[in-house]
């Protein structure tokens, strides 16, 4: 969707600090996410992405911006060391003063290189772009192997910390907030009769199993920029959750929705389904892409990483919905109870699939 929201004083004075060349023509609103607010902005020289970073959820605003300038350098050193191309990657444009961010009125702006004749998809069932999808992870994942996650900050503590977050669920449930939890029993019992799904990834990264590495942490495929003649990877966007976390966490959110019949926001439940050949189609490009730079103990974990992982984003919406909406943007009143449904969905879909899923497995990783 894109609307056009070009206000000449707001924005002028924004960008007006930032180093871009020509004269800012439009500025219009962009993209589809649940936190930031994103907008493209076209000069008569080049087109760029201007983004306000939602401060209540990234309070520290800072260590996310500086998290993606030393993982973006990184990759970039990197890719020239291999003598990959580098014309498809992010990197910051920094303001006149030499700076990742503006923080102005009480919002921090960055902005980012466009990256040209590139697009997403919200959902497809296209195997080749989905293996070319499972490919560019695994590659980021393999690129990034190395990289000392000390140098990161956790810029969300515990964020996919599935213990902690199945506590918060229950500290909402207690208190109802919206005095929305009587209309959703069912819902609610559905979480809480899989608790034992949460310490699966968490114990086996606190015990040294798995190991920590740096992970992107929002990897829906919405965050996949892809050639829009070849559909080959570009890169991923969408870099402000970059923390120390497991490749498992990236993996399994990529899986609810690579394999996913069905949107977030669908409301016929009917439609959302497991698609086993989209799964295969990922998980085969991610084992090509991460090539030798995977441990067995998290080769094995990764058919079940994507009922973990969904069934965190989908205990989050729902503890959301008890609290009365105050995380996820919402268009619609009921939003985040649909967005619940159709994650709980999914879980229960890769719970009838599992089996199946480890077979696939197995075809393609051979070291278990
Ligand atoms: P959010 O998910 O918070 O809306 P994203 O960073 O994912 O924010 O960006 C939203 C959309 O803007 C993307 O889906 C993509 O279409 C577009 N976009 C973001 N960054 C770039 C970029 N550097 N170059 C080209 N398009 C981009
Ligand atoms: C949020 O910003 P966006 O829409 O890409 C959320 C993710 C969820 C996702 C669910 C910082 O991501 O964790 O998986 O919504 N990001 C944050 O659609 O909470
Ligand atoms: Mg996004």
């Amino acid at each position: 969707m894109v609307r056009y929201v070009f206000h000449e004083m707001d924005f002028r004075e924004i960008l007006g600090n930032f180093q871009i060349k020509g004269n800012v023509q439009s500025v219009k609103a962009f993209g589809a996410g649940h936190i930031n607010e994103t907008y493209l902005v076209s000069t008569d020289c080049a087109p760029y992405i201007l983004q306000s970073l939602n401060t209540q959820v990234f309070k520290n605003y800072e260590g996310v911006i500086d998290n993606i300038a030393k993982v973006t350098s990184f990759q970039r050193e990197k890719y020239l060391k291999e003598g990959k191309d580098i014309e498809k990657l992010l990197y910051l444009i920094k303001t006149k003063d030499n700076n990742n961010f503006l923080y102005e009125n009480g919002k921090c702006y960055r902005m980012f290189n466009f990256i040209k004749d590139s697009m997403v998809y919200q959902q497809t069932d296209d195997l080749n772009i989905l293996e070319e999808a499972g490919f560019g992870l695994g590659d980021f994942i393999a690129t990034l192997n190395g990289f000392d996650a000390t140098q990161i900050c956790e810029v969300i503590p515990n964020f996919h910390n599935t213990k902690i977050r199945y506590e918060d669920f229950k500290r909402a449930l207690r208190e109802d907030k919206a005095f929305r939890a009587s209309a959703v029993k069912e819902d609610i019992q559905f979480v809480l009769d899989r608790e034992n799904y949460c310490s699966i990834i968490v114990d086996k990264i606190q015990s040294g199993v798995i190991p920590l590495r740096v992970t992107h942490n929002d990897t829906k495929l919405n965050n996949f920029m892809f050639d829009n003649k070849t559909n080959k990877f570009s890169c991923l966007i969408d870099l402000d959750t970059i923390m120390p976390g497991s490749l498992l966490y990236d993996f399994g959110d990529a899986i609810r929705i690579a394999a996913s019949e069905a949107g977030e926001e669908e409301r016929d439940l009917s439609k959302v389904k497991f698609n086993l050949d989209n799964y295969e189609a990922f998980l085969k490009g991610f084992l090509k892409g991460v090539g030798n730079n995977i441990k067995k103990e998290e080769a094995k974990l990764l058919h079940i990483s994507a009922k973990i992982m969904t069934f965190e984003i989908g205990m989050r919406f729902l503890m959301d919905y008890l609290d009365g909406d105050v995380y996820f943007k919402v268009h619609e009143e009921d939003m985040n109870l649909v967005r619940a449904r159709t994650q709980l969905k999914m879980v229960h879909e890769i719970e009838q699939h599992e089996k199946e899923m480890e077979k696939i497995l197995y075809k393609y990783y051979n070291n278990i």
